[in-house]
């Protein structure tokens, strides 16, 4: 076995069980007889806290004192996941710590599974940003994550006669053993009030905004172990608080009470992250916790600019480069341009060179109801400032670059405009993000190239270098040496254990996809991963699933768009084939799902609802043998996917192409060794550019494929009509098979699919995604061709690694360099 280790544990067993015991002492207040498991893996997180700490301080003080350019990754979403077993293995004293809790009674994994998840983020966005915190610390790269401290992060799922049901997330309840509050670091944000012009004499006019309520922010730190512990940056969390001098004035007019309900009007803003992940609702208070946190870590970047360059501002975009999650954070733009020329006296001409050289963008949607814009009206009364300030970037950028490419021309002004004329008046958070950014990139080739010719198509006439491509990528220390440990051995013996480093290493196994002790290897692997995740099903759902089922699975929040439901009217037509010839002859499948539907979306619930009647029925259905059985597991999160990537077969990655900017659960499912069915969507495309379409069950129409019947007009009746097999199953959904003595229930799904138009095309995809579930069939009756493929699919998967994702930002986007830490 080749041992590259990047670095030596830190601590041995016996330090580690002392550590542990210590912490279980005098951290807690209890001992090794009376503490819970609860208990244990405070005290096991505690002890590696006092590792991360000092590694903190250290690169805290290396990057302070060179006065480093650093990235700040500003993002309403961090969906971090469990941190314990990823510190340990980022420390490289996992082993020793499993032996230290072995030799102390207790089992690693079992603490492990004590820790709620961290779910500060609703899916994709969120993950990514996660990724990208653990690859930027890995790689030894000055960077900051900035977000909000929510109290309660994405709902708690639960069904209720197979009804989605939301309960609030308490993840915090009892404390967080990896944040540190940092009270020297408060900021404070104003709100709402007017703005005042005052003129002075012999130096013109200035802006004053009066704000008629100031919020706290206090920041939550939360460590952020690079892999092999050189590097530890910091995820920055803004929690928000009353500004007590706003509330003694209250409380001096004798309003004791009123100054309560002004304390709970504040901790409001960092109350609850918003569970939708594409329908931009335009909620006030959404607007509000966007600009708190702006606020909170641009003041927080420019105090420490400040500190090590004095006001010398023309060096901020060479000490500071900010990324945009998403349009989520643009109001840290005009927040930037106030601070500069209102607080600290800069020419409009200057602050906004700064600005124009210091935010890049990152898209992740070309949805268009997902594109966020505010009323006018909202804005006005919000933030009167950043209002006007907006609205002069925009007639700037409206006379001076519009008007001198395409003189004349109002319809490109309209279009173009921050400022949509409509009732009531909008403002596009995505034109001002174009406008100001120096780079703006979509998340995978194909995406990118639909941000330049659908989405921003003027904006890529006037900015031709502006808008640029960084395909996404996940971690491979969470999504494959922790997650799925037999693999990550396996390969450790095979071709070394650098490739946690070095993921285009895994090239190294695709000679061995023939190897029939590999493959012997590889599938045991696998099949020990089945059995964990049926004993999971089984305690979860009560459904008992063979492992020699393939097991297909679809896991992603729901949306249309990604078609859960073809997925649902694909395991329809497997049933009715089954009832209708008992003998008919099929590999047992297990239909796995998890998605969580965004509270207020009748459809997607609707698609749940169904699911799971048809998994009632379907599982209870003695006839046909345990052929088919359908699991939806209830509440879908970073710890469920942990589990459930590695013990899958079949990857469902089937979205309408041109509508999945990438997807990242694409990239872990092959990681892991399942085989994809997907269509030509998002970074399915370059993933079968790697591991060869000859290896994935590729089905449905292209992106052009898609445009040109939309514009030749859709109708989905036609396939009904002309195929009779869905007919049949589409029909089936009217009756009350499903939900005995209420029929129509499921009807509201047909009628999407026909009546409604079909928006998203399943009818017109459907034909090709039964046939090429019947190649996935006929191909898992060779087991050895089945693991070729597996392994050639794993084996492809080194560029979707965030790794390269963050070199590609840091040389195409950021210029950043790496420090290492001394
Ligand atoms: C405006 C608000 C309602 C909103 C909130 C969250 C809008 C969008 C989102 C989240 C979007 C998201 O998660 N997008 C996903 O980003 C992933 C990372 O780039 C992509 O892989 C995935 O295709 C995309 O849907």
């Amino acid at each position: 076995k080749q041992k590259t280790s990047v670095a030596v544990p830190s601590v041995n067993c016996a330090e580690m069980q002392q550590a542990i015991i210590d912490r279980l002492h005098k951290g807690l207040g209890t001992d090794k007889n009376k503490a819970n498991n609860k208990a244990w893996w405070n005290a096991t997180c505690q002890a590696v806290n006092e590792l991360v700490f000092e590694k903190l301080t250290q690169t805290h003080q290396n990057h302070a004192e060179k006065d480093t350019r650093a990235v700040n990754y500003l993002s309403l979403e961090f969906l971090m996941g469990r941190l314990l077993s990823n510190n340990l293995q980022n420390l490289e004293v996992f082993d020793v710590t499993q032996q230290a809790l072995k030799a102390l009674g207790k089992d690693l994994y079992e603490i492990c599974d004590e820790e709620p998840d961290m779910a500060l983020g609703n899916g994709g966005l969120g993950r990514l940003a996660a990724c990208f915190i653990d690859s930027l610390a890995t790689l030894g790269y000055p960077a900051i994550g900035y977000g909000i401290h929510y109290e309660h992060g994405l709902f708690k799922q639960e069904f209720q006669d197979g009804r989605q049901i939301e309960r609030p997330d308490t993840w915090r309840e009892y404390g967080n053993p990896w944040e540190i509050c940092r009270p020297e670091s408060i900021q404070f944000v104003p709100l709402y009030g007017y703005v005042e012009t005052v003129y002075e004499q012999g130096k013109g006019s200035r802006k004053v905004w009066h704000a008629g309520q100031k919020l706290k922010g206090v920041p939550w730190d939360i460590p952020i172990v690079g892999y092999g512990a050189k590097t530890v940056n910091i995820l920055r969390l803004w929690e928000s608080r009353s500004h007590e001098a706003f509330d003694w004035d209250v409380f001096n007019a004798g309003g004791y009470v009123d100054a309560q309900a002004e304390k709970s009007k504040a901790e409001t803003v960092s109350k609850v992250l918003y569970p939708n992940d594409s329908t931009d609702a335009g909620k006030e208070l959404r607007l509000i916790q966007q600009y708190f946190f702006c606020a909170c870590s641009v003041k927080d970047i420019l105090r420490r600019f400040k500190r090590a360059n004095k006001e010398d501002w023309s060096l901020l975009p060479e000490k500071v480069a900010i990324q945009l999650n998403d349009t989520h954070p643009t109001i840290a733009i005009p927040e930037l341009m106030r601070i500069l020329i209102d607080e600290e006296g800069l020419e409009w001409p200057e602050a906004w060179e700064i600005c124009q050289k210091t935010f890049a963008y990152t898209n992740h949607t070309l949805l268009p109801e997902a594109l966020e814009k505010w009323s006018v009206a909202l804005f006005e009364k919000v933030l009167p400032r950043h209002l006007e300030i907006i609205y002069e970037i925009n007639s700037q950028f409206l006379t001076k670059v519009v008007e001198k490419k395409w003189p004349g021309d109002d319809a490109k002004k309209s279009k173009l405009s921050v400022i949509e004329e409509s009732q009531p008046r909008m403002v596009r958070m995505a034109n001002l993000c174009v406008i100001t950014a120096y780079k703006v990139n979509g998340v995978a080739a194909v995406h990118s190239e639909l941000v330049k010719t659908d989405l921003f198509p003027e904006f890529h006439e006037l900015f031709p270098t502006k808008l640029v491509n960084v395909t996404n990528g996940v971690t491979p220390r969470r999504w494959l040496k922790a997650c799925n440990p037999g693999l990550a051995t396996l390969l450790d013996e095979t071709i070394g254990d650098d490739w946690v480093l070095n993921l285009d290493k895994l090239k190294g196994i695709l000679p061995k996809a023939t190897d029939s002790d590999f493959q012997q290897r590889f599938m045991d692997i696998k099949k020990e991963n089945k059995m964990v995740m049926a004993k999971i099903i089984k305690e979860e759902t009560d459904v008992e699933v063979s492992v020699d089922a393939i097991f297909d699975v679809q896991i992603k929040r729901l949306h249309e768009y990604k078609r859960q439901q073809l997925n649902l009217i694909h395991i329809l037509t497997l049933y009715k084939r089954l009832l209708e010839d008992p003998d008919y002859d099929m590999i047992p499948r297990v239909f796995l799902f998890g998605a969580k539907a965004a509270p207020g979306y009748h459809m997607a619930k609707e698609i749940i609802f169904a699911l799971n009647k048809i998994a009632d029925k379907v599982n209870n259905d003695v006839r046909i043998k345990d052929k088919l059985k359908v699991v939806f597991l209830p509440n879908y999160r970073v710890s469920l996917a942990e589990k459930m990537f590695p013990a899958a077969d079949v990857s469902e990655q089937i979205s309408t192409a041109g509508l999945e900017a990438s997807g990242t659960g694409n990239m872990k499912f092959s990681l892991n060794g399942a085989l994809t069915i997907g269509t030509m969507d998002g970074a399915n495309i370059e993933m079968a550019e790697e591991i060869g379409a000859e290896h994935m069950f590729i089905f449905g129409l292209s992106v052009e494929e898609v445009k040109a019947l939309k514009a030749e007009g859709y109708n989905p009746y036609d396939y009904y009509y002309n195929n009779p097999e869905l007919k049949s199953v589409l029909d089936w959904l009217d009756s009350d098979f499903f939900t005995p003595s209420h029929p129509g229930l499921l009807s509201d799904i047909k009628r999407s699919l026909l009546d409604w138009g079909d928006e998203y095309l399943c009818l017109a995809d459907y034909e090709s995604y039964v046939n090429a579930h019947q190649a996935i069939d006929t191909l898992y009756r060779d087991q050895s061709a089945w693991a070729e493929k597996a392994i050639l699919n794993a084996g492809a998967m080194g560029k979707f690694n965030s790794d390269r994702s963050i070199e590609d930002y840091a040389t195409k986007i950021w210029n950043l360099k790496k420090f290492p830490i001394t």
